[in-house]
C-alpha cells in the first residue's frame, strides 16, 4: 500500500483512527465468544484449593452430593487432582479438589501440589478454601480473582479472620452453601457467560482474532504517536491477513475497502 501525502488530512487520521477502533472492539467482542464456546464444549474449570486441611475434599463432596474424595483431619490426606462434572443451575462445571498446599513432605507430595499449581493455571474459576476455626497462616495471601471461602463456621471462627470479608461455610452442616452456589453463579454469569454475540467461534478462529486485534492496537498507538499512515499500513496489512486467514482466503479489496472506503489511497 502506498498513502499519497496530500491524500490524507489530520482529519482523516482521526476518522481512521475511530474506525479501527471500534472494528477492535467488534473483533474482541468475538474473540471472548470463544470463551464461552469452550465452556459450553467443555464445561467452566472451577478448581478448589488451599491449604491441607482446608476442608477441599468436604466441599467436592457436599457439592457432588456422594463421598467421591476421601476426606480425614491427616495434613496432606488428597494427593492428586480429582476431576468431578456437576450442573450449577444449568451450567456444567467441571470441579476439581486438589492437593493441599505446603511445603511438600514427600516426592509424591511435591508432584501433588505442583498438579495443583497447574489445574489452578487453567482455572476459569478459583476457590480459596481456608479453615477459619485456626490462625491466619503468616504467610497467607490471597488476590481478587480468586473467591476467598471461610469453611468450619460451625466451629468458633478465630479472631485472626474477623475482619475478612468473605462467604462462610460449613461443610459439616451445610451452612451457607446455598450462598456459596449464588456467589459461584453470579461469578461465572458475569465473568464468562456474557458473551454479547451468540457466536461461538474456536481456537484457531481465537488466535486469527488476537493478531487481527493486536495489529490494530499497533496501528492505534503508532497514530496516538503521531504516526502517518504508510507508518501504520503494515499493521493493518497484518490485521488484514489474520482476518483474510480467518474467512478461508478472501477479498483484500473488501477489507481494504471497508476500512478505508472513503479514502484515496493509492495501492
Ligand atoms: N468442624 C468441621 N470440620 C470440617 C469441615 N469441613 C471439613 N472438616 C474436617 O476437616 C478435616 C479435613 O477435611 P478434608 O476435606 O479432608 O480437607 P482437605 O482440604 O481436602 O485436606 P487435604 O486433602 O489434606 O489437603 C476432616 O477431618 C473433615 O471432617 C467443617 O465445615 N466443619
Ligand atoms: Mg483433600
Amino acid at each position: 500500500m502506498d498513502f499519497p501525502e496530500e491524500g490524507i488530512s489530520p482529519d482523516d487520521v482521526t476518522t481512521i483512527h475511530n474506525r479501527l477502533e471500534s472494528l477492535r472492539n467488534e473483533v474482541d467482542k468475538l474473540i471472548a465468544t470463544a470463551e464461552t464456546g469452550r465452556i459450553l464444549r467443555e464445561g467452566l474449570r472451577v478448581v478448589i484449593f488451599g491449604a491441607t486441611n482446608a476442608g477441599k475434599s468436604s466441599l467436592l463432596n457436599c457439592m457432588l452430593g456422594f463421598d467421591r474424595a476421601i476426606v480425614s483431619e491427616i495434613h496432606g490426606t488428597t494427593r492428586d487432582s480429582i476431576e468431578e462434572r456437576i450442573n450449577l443451575r444449568g451450567v456444567a462445571l467441571r470441579l476439581f479438589d486438589t492437593a493441599g498446599l505446603r511445603p511438600p513432605e514427600n516426592l509424591v507430595e511435591r508432584e501433588g501440589i505442583e498438579r495443583t499449581q497447574r489445574t489452578l493455571e487453567t482455572a476459569d474459576l478459583r476457590l480459596h478454601i481456608v479453615d477459619a476455626s485456626g490462625p491466619r497462616p503468616r504467610d497467607f495471601a490471597t488476590n481478587p480473582d480468586e473467591f476467598l471461602i471461610l469453611n468450619k463456621s460451625d466451629l468458633a471462627e478465630h479472631a485472626d479472620w474477623s475482619s475478612t470479608d468473605a462467604i462462610r461455610i460449613s461443610c459439616k452442616t451445610s451452612a451457607g452453601l446455598p450462598n456459596l452456589a449464588d456467589e459461584i453463579y453470579r461469578r461465572i454469569g458475569s465473568a464468562k457467560l456474557s458473551a454479547e454475540s451468540p457466536v461461538a467461534i474456536n481456537a484457531r478462529h481465537r488466535d486469527q482474532l488476537r493478531r487481527a486485534s493486536n495489529s490494530i492496537a499497533r496501528a492505534l498507538a503508532a497514530i496516538g504517536a503521531g504516526a502517518t499512515p504508510e507508518m501504520f499500513a503494515i499493521d493493518l496489512h497484518d490485521a488484514q491477513h489474520a482476518i483474510d486467514e480467518l474467512l478461508g482466503g478472501g477479498d483484500e479489496e473488501a477489507v481494504r475497502d471497508a476500512i478505508f472506503s472513503q479514502f484515496c489511497i493509492g495501492k
